[in-house]
């Protein structure tokens, strides 16, 4: 029998249940800005050798959680690790960031993929959370990730990160068939995926959608959207919520909002009071401090942290629930740790009820 959680808040208004103060983690709350990790990452040579590695993730997982007391743990991994398996070799390139030595260059390449096997490709990533749970010993409940279909896609066709994503997009356009076809397989990658990590002991599962918000409204909907509201369906489960998270993804919160999420992730582009007004309760809020309004002084961070739990709690008819406190995007390598600790203490003190 797993330990019973000692801390459930996040769950708790993941399901938009009573809780005694508003939980808080933060995207990227494992990274460069840590100089724990700075040191874990020199010794074991490279990003992917950490990821690869489940005693290192486990270590870097849990590394914020003793500084800050936050109410959630990511999986340390990265969102790549999907067509690394898939076979595209993933590797990174100092000051570059991700890069695959075989993108997709052809229609044939896109045919040729298959899903990657969970128990071998990608043991790794089960081995990580396996252990994570064993050493988090029920303190706060571990979530699991994934990238979104188009997200995905978008690094696989490019073959790295891009600024215009002009080659995805013209796939998209002139090859649409061929798209939904890539599509299709990876939506079945990411639901396996997310379905592997629960079952290793994931106990909520986050689709990050980071490029979703590149997209036309029309071209969002016919190629990111329907994937997303696939992922939801098919993991659904009481025990597990899904929180489908989007950068940019404020023109299509109605659309998200009934798309079967338990949660939906939103960026600093729209306030909580409007988000939160849409939903009218059908689903929890995750957001959106802005990841810059760190850089501001303490006090500074305080006052940005209240003025997004009460936009929250006034688009909420005046409640606090349902509302996990989050950044609207991850955090950078230059960020003061003491700064994230003045933002946890004030979301907890503020927000207790
Ligand atoms: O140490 C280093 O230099 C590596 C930097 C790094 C880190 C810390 C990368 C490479 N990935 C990660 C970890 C990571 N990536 C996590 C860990 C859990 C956490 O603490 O939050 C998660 C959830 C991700 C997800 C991820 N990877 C996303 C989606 C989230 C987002 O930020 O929008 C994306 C787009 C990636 C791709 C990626 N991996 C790494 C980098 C630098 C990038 C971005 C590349 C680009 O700008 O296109």
């Amino acid at each position: 029998m797993p330990t019973p959680l000692k801390n459930d808040r996040f769950l708790r208004a993941l399901r938009r249940e009573p809780v005694d103060c508003t939980p808080v983690w933060l995207m990227r709350q494992a990274g460069r800005y840590l100089p724990e990790y700075r040191a874990t990452r020199q010794a074991a040579g490279s990003f992917l050798a950490m990821a690869k590695t489940p005693e290192i993730a486990c270590e870097v997982t849990l590394q914020p959680l003793r500084r800050f007391p936050l109410d959630a743990a990511i999986l340390f991994s990265d969102i790549l690790t999907v067509p690394d398996a898939m076979g595209l070799g993933l590797h990174f390139v100092e000051g570059e960031g991700p890069k695959f030595e075989r993108p997709l260059r052809s229609v044939a390449d896109i045919d040729a993929l298959a899903v990657p096997d969970m128990d071998t490709e990608l043991r790794y990533v089960m081995d990580a959370v396996r252990l994570i749970r064993r050493e988090l010993d029920g303190r706060v409940p571990l979530i699991g990730f994934s990238g979104s279909p188009w997200t995905l896609a978008c690094y696989m066709v490019e073959g790295g990160g891009s600024k215009e994503w002009g080659k995805v997009k013209a796939l998209a356009l002139n090859e649409p068939a061929a798209m939904h076809r890539l599509l299709g397989t990876v939506t079945d990658a990411v639901v396996a995926y997310l379905a592997a990590q629960r079952a290793a002991g994931a106990q909520a599962l986050q689709v990050f959608d980071t490029w979703g918000g590149v997209l036309s409204p029309a071209m969002y909907r016919e190629f990111s959207l329907p994937y997303l509201a696939r992922i939801a369906r098919e993991l659904k489960s009481a025990e597990v919520p899904v929180i489908l998270f989007g950068k940019g993804n404020a023109p299509h919160l109605d659309a998200l909002f009934a798309s079967g999420a338990d949660a939906i992730g939103v960026d600093w582009t729209v306030t909580l009071e409007d988000a939160a007004r849409r939903a009218g309760g059908r689903v929890a809020l995750q957001g959106n401090l802005d990841p810059a309004m760190l850089y501001g002084h303490p006090e500074a961070v305080r006052a940005q942290a209240r003025a997004v739990l009460d936009s929250y709690r006034d688009g909420n008819g005046g409640s606090r629930e349902g509302h996990v406190f989050n950044l609207g995007h991850g955090m950078s390598p230059d960020m003061d740790p003491e700064h994230v600790a003045v933002l946890v203490d004030e979301v907890h003190a503020y927000s207790a009820r």
